[in-house]
C-alpha cells in the first residue's frame, strides 16, 4: 500500500461502503454494503456489553444549554466543538439547544431522577446515537467526522469508588475482547493529564496503528469519580443509612472501528473481512460451461441451502460474466470465501475452495464442506488477527535511554525515529520525558503510558 490516503478513499467508494459526496464537511453516507458491516459489528459489541448487564437506552439528541454547562471543565472542554440549534422556524429560542457532542449532561440529568437509595444502583446503560462535533481538524471518512453516526457510549454509576473502578476494568476487558474478535491490535494506555477526556478523573485509551504508521485512537474509557454526580447532584442513600454520591464511568466507541477493519486488514486487492462482520461469508460462483450449465446450477443451489440451514451468509453469483470478473468483484468487497463448483469438481464430487485472507486455493470433497467451512472461518480469523498483531509490532520501536542520558540527546533519537521509522516509539518511562513540553520538541503526540513486554513506557507518536 504505497499511498494509504488514496487507497482507503479509493476502497470506500469501489467496495460500495460509504459515499462521502454529501455537500457537507465531514459528513457522509453508510451504503447498504458498508451499513451491514456497520451491523455485524454492532452485533458483537451489543453481546459484549448485554453478557456484561449493560442495558440499551435511548436519549434526545438535543440537550439545553444551562444543561450542557453545567460541569464546567466538561463545558470547557467541548465549547469549541457544540453545534447550536438557535431557532425554531423563524423565532429565536429562549434557551439554545446543543446537538450532542456526548450524552454525558443529558444522562445525568436523568439519573437524578433514577437514583435515591443504593439500591438503584449499580445502573449500567448504553446507547448507539448520532453525535456531532464541530471539529477543526481535517475531516476524514469514518475516522474524524462531524456527525458521528455510530457512537456506542456506555454510562454507568455505582455506590463506591471501588465499584467504579472494577467498572473501568471490566469496559477494558470488553472493549479488548471485541478488538480481539475483529483481529484489530490494540495498545492500551493511560491518558496524559492534559489529554484527558473534559471532566474525567482519567482515561484509558485504545489505540490502533493504520498502515501509514499513524496511530489512530479506537476507543476510551473513563472513570469519571464524582465530578458529574456532585454537579448533578445524584446523591442516593447508602446501605449504611448515610448519604453519598455515585462514581460513574462511561466509555465509547465509534465508527473509528469500522474504519479500522477496512485500514487493517485490506490489502492491493481490497476489502479483506473477518468473516463475523461479512455482509457476505461466503459465495459460490458456478462455472457455467455449455452443456453442463443445468447440473452445475442445481449442485450450487444444493450447497447454498445447506450453508444457508447452517445460518451462513451466503450468495450465489449467478450472473452473466466472467468467472474472472466475477471473483475480481467479490475479492474487492472482501469476502472471506469463495466456493467455485465447475463441472470437473462435479465429477470428481469435489469442490475448490479460494480464501481471501491468503488466497490459497484447495479442494475439498462434498461431504466434508460443512465441517471445513466452519473450522475455515476460525482460521482466517486467526490468522488475520496474527498478521495484524505482527505488523503492528513492525510498528512500534522502543528505544532505549538511562535515568542520565540528557533530555536534548532524547529529543534528537526520537526525532530521528519519526522521520526514519513508521508507527510509534516507546521510550522508558520517566517523570521528567512525560510532559507536554516533550510533544513540542518531538513535534508529535504523546499517547500515554503503557506496559509494553513487561516494562513502562511512554508512547509518542503522529496520529489522527
Ligand atoms: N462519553 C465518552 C465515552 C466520550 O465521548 N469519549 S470520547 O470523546 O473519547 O469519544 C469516544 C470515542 O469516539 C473516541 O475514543 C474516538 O475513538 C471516537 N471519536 C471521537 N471523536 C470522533 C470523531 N470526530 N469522529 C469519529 N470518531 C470520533
Amino acid at each position: 500500500m504505497e499511498n494509504f490516503s488514496e487507497w482507503y478513499s479509493e476502497i470506500l467508494e469501489r467496495a460500495e461502503i460509504y459515499d462521502v459526496r454529501y455537500p457537507i464537511k465531514g459528513c457522509g453516507i453508510y451504503l447498504p454494503y458498508g451499513f451491514k458491516i456497520r451491523r455485524y459489528t454492532l452485533d458483537i459489541l451489543r453481546r459484549l456489553l448485554e453478557e456484561r448487564g449493560h442495558e440499551e437506552v435511548l436519549f434526545p439528541l438535543l440537550i439545553p444549554e444551562d444543561l450542557l454547562a453545567k460541569e464546567g471543565e466538561h463545558i470547557k472542554g467541548f465549547e469549541d466543538e457544540v453545534f447550536w440549534v438557535t431557532h425554531g422556524g423563524k423565532k429565536p429560542l429562549e434557551v439554545k439547544l446543543a446537538l450532542r457532542p456526548t450524552s454525558e449532561t443529558a444522562i445525568y440529568y436523568m439519573m437524578k431522577l433514577w437514583i435515591k437509595v443504593h439500591k438503584d444502583l449499580p445502573i449500567k446503560i448504553y446507547q448507539v446515537v448520532n453525535t456531532f462535533r464541530y471539529e477543526t481538524k481535517h475531516t476524514r471518512p469514518l475516522i474524524r467526522l462531524r456527525e458521528i453516526m455510530t457512537f456506542k457510549e456506555a454510562h454507568t454509576a455505582h455506590a463506591t469508588g471501588e465499584e467504579a473502578e472494577n467498572q473501568v476494568k471490566e469496559a477494558i476487558e470488553i472493549y479488548k475482547e471485541f478488538f480481539h474478535e475483529l483481529g484489530i491490535p490494540v495498545m492500551v494506555s493511560r491518558r496524559p493529564e492534559w489529554d484527558k477526556f473534559p471532566g474525567a478523573q482519567y482515561t484509558v485509551a485504545f489505540d490502533t496503528i493504520f498502515p501509514d504508521g499513524r496511530a489512530i485512537q479506537i476507543g476510551t474509557v473513563h472513570n469519571l469519580g464524582q465530578n458529574f454526580s456532585r454537579t448533578f447532584d445524584l446523591e442516593f442513600e447508602t446501605l449504611e443509612g448515610g448519604k453519598d454520591y455515585v462514581y460513574q464511568t462511561c466509555y465509547g466507541i465509534s465508527d473509528r472501528v469500522i474504519a479500522s477493519i477496512i485500514a487493517i486488514h485490506g490489502d492491493e486487492k481490497g476489502l479483506v473481512l473477518p468473516p463475523q462482520v461479512a455482509p457476505i461469508q461466503v459465495v459460490i460462483v458456478p462455472l457455467l460451461y455449455k452443456g453442463k450449465r443445468e447440473v452445475v446450477e442445481e449442485k450450487a443451489l444444493e450447497l447454498y441451502k445447506l450453508l444457508k440451514e447452517m445460518g451462513i451468509r451466503v450468495e450465489i453469483d449467478n450472473r452473466d460474466i466472467r468467472p474472472g470478473r466475477k471473483f475480481y468483484h467479490w475479492e474487492l468487497r472482501g469476502v472471506p470465501v469463495r466456493i467455485e463448483i465447475g463441472p470437473k469438481d462435479l465429477e470428481n464430487k469435489v469442490v475448490t475452495i479460494y480464501r481471501r485472507d491468503t488466497e490459497e486455493k484447495y479442494q475439498v470433497r462434498k461431504e466434508d464442506i460443512k465441517e471445513e467451512i466452519l473450522s475455515l472461518f476460525e482460521r482466517i480469523k486467526e490468522n488475520m488477527r496474527e498478521r495484524a498483531r505482527e505488523r503492528m509490532e513492525r510498528y512500534i520501536t522502543t528505544l532505549d535511554f538511562s535515568e542520565d542520558t540528557p533530555l536534548e540527546e532524547i529529543v534528537k533519537e526520537v526525532r530521528k525515529n519519526l522521520k526514519e521509522r513508521k508507527g510509534v516509539i516507546l521510550i522508558p518511562y520517566s517523570e521528567r520525558v512525560y510532559s507536554e513540553d516533550l510533544e513540542e520538541k518531538v513535534e508529535a503526540s504523546i499517547l500515554g503510558v503503557t506496559e509494553y513486554k513487561g516494562k513502562k513506557y511512554v508512547v509518542v507518536g503522529r496520529t489522527y
